[in-house]
């Protein structure tokens, strides 16, 4: 079932145009390179089915001007048999998609047209859509015109087995922070600049311009529009690898827990406590979070906006090279143990940057054999909305030390708390910046109209 939902999300991504109706020909679809991605998608399924069927066979599928042909494993071209799926796959709409699933495996190739990249992502899409099976695909960077862009490029070069392409290293002129970078793209949710149509489903990340943030995104549809792996997915993804580890271990002394702030997305919160894991709340702002995490053996923290690290405590570091010394070689304990230690080394345990983050996130996503949308579907961020506002003063404003409620002025919270019955899920706290001057007020709820009408009215209580 969640293959069929992970396929039936990434089928949103490239509805079949209306009116168009395709066949697979003699040798493959032809069409116009704009109406093909669609196609190609399509395509794409259809290999990873035909790997399946035939597992453990490879399938190649060439995208070339105006033909996309799909090879069978002896280098001919696709069964005839396998021709009318071919066609019905390609005209398919969500609804009618059936297939079972274990690993498929399928060559991808182009030509040099300039339409072909985005071809061939699309029938990536398609390809890792089917079953865990994931194309080892492109990574994008958004520099922000800043410091870490260009430390990437100089990274880039050691790191033979992940392809990355590095954008808004400010060398063409852009602007630091501006239109670009981690802050633009997980507060206004769309693409940063040089981002665009012919990313659609690319694995994606930013970098905020001093390099200490990054989230994740992917291109949805149309040209703008993205979807959004923030600060508390790159945190579900880590925790739920290092509690992977720890299961392996039956280590029940380890305590493992996660600091968020109350800007976490609140699916976030109940998707981290449904895992099973103990789930603390820190004040705004790293230090805060730090110090928290700090208390657990293993202890992960981030802020929505992309900053946090992993801290192991020096005993437990200890306790495990300790132990991997009586473990076999190879055995699933002993991996697991080096997993973990490997992790210790490679995240920056200092104070969290967004380059170790990348590595993580690289390293992790391979682990899982999961592509950017798999990691999406862990939980469905609830839609929320932030507003500043400007008031005299705004120290005016006290909170609880977890920022939830406001003690201060008196009899807000009450307003604030009679706002937020009125819509299913809601959730809404105020807090002054502590760098800006206003009082910002977070709001969520089951849509994004109830979310931002209950930001409204916090807002208006808060004037
Ligand atoms: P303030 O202005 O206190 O909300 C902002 C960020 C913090 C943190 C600090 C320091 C939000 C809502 N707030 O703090 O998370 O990053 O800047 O850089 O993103
Ligand atoms: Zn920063």
């Amino acid at each position: 079932l969640t293959q069929i939902a992970s396929l039936l999300k990434s089928s949103d991504l490239f509805p079949l145009p209306q009116s168009l109706k395709l066949s697979y020909g003699t040798a493959g679809f032809r069409g116009d390179a704009t109406l093909l991605t669609s196609t190609v998608y399509r395509v794409g399924i259809l290999s990873s089915l035909r790997s399946l069927k035939l597992a453990p066979s490879t399938i190649g599928l060439i995208i070339t001007a105006s033909h996309n042909k799909v090879s069978d494993p002896s280098g001919e071209m696709l069964s005839q048999e396998w021709e009318p799926f071919a066609d019905q796959i390609a005209n398919a709409s969500s609804k009618e998609k059936r297939f079972q699933s274990e690993t498929a495996v399928v060559w991808l190739g182009r030509d040099t047209r300039p339409s072909g990249e985005a071809l061939l992502r699309a029938a990536e899409i398609g390809v890792s859509s089917v079953s865990g099976c994931v194309a080892s695909s492109k990574l994008v960077l958004d520099g922000a015109n800043g410091v870490g862009g260009e430390k990437m490029e100089v990274l880039k070069g050691y790191l033979s087995n992940l392809d990355i392409e590095i954008r808004n290293t400010g060398r063409d002129g852009g602007v630091l922070n501006e239109s670009v970078g981690a802050d633009f793209v997980q507060k206004e949710k769309v693409v940063p600049l040089g981002f665009g149509v012919n990313d659609v489903g690319v694995r994606c990340v930013s970098f905020d311009g001093d390099a200490d943030r990054l989230v994740y995104f992917y291109v949805s549809s149309g040209e703008k529009k993205i979807e959004l792996l923030d600060g508390d997915k790159i945190l579900s993804l880590f925790a739920l690898f290092v509690k992977e580890q720890l299961n392996v271990l039956d280590d029940g002394c380890c305590r493992l827990g996660v600091v968020q702030t109350a800007y976490a997305n609140g699916a976030s919160t109940d998707y981290l406590k449904g895992l099973g894991l103990e789930v603390v709340f820190a004040k705004t702002g790293v230090k805060h979070l730090h110090e928290k995490a700090a208390e657990f053996d293993v202890g992960i923290y981030f802020e929505a906006n992309g900053h946090g690290t992993i801290l192991f405590s020096e005993d437990y570091v200890t306790l495990l090279v300790d132990k991997r010394k009586g473990l076999s070689e190879g055995s699933d304990e002993c991996n697991a143990v080096s997993r973990l230690v490997a992790v210790s080394n490679l995240i920056n345990q200092a104070v969290g940057d967004a380059i170790s983050g990348l590595l993580l996130v690289e390293v992790v996503l391979r682990h899982m054999g999961w592509s950017v949308q798999k990691w999406n579907e862990l939980y469905k961020d609830l839609p929320s909305r932030q507003v500043k506002v400007e008031v005299p003063d705004r120290t005016a404003v006290v909170t609880t030390s977890e920022e939830t409620e406001a003690l201060r002025p008196l009899g807000i919270q009450d307003a604030i708390n009679g706002e937020i019955k009125k819509y299913r899920r809601g959730r809404a706290f105020i807090r002054p910046s502590g760098t800006e001057d206003v009082v910002k007020v977070y709001a969520e709820a089951t849509t994004q109209e109830d979310a931002d009408s209950l930001g409204d009215s916090v807002a208006q209580l808060t004037k």
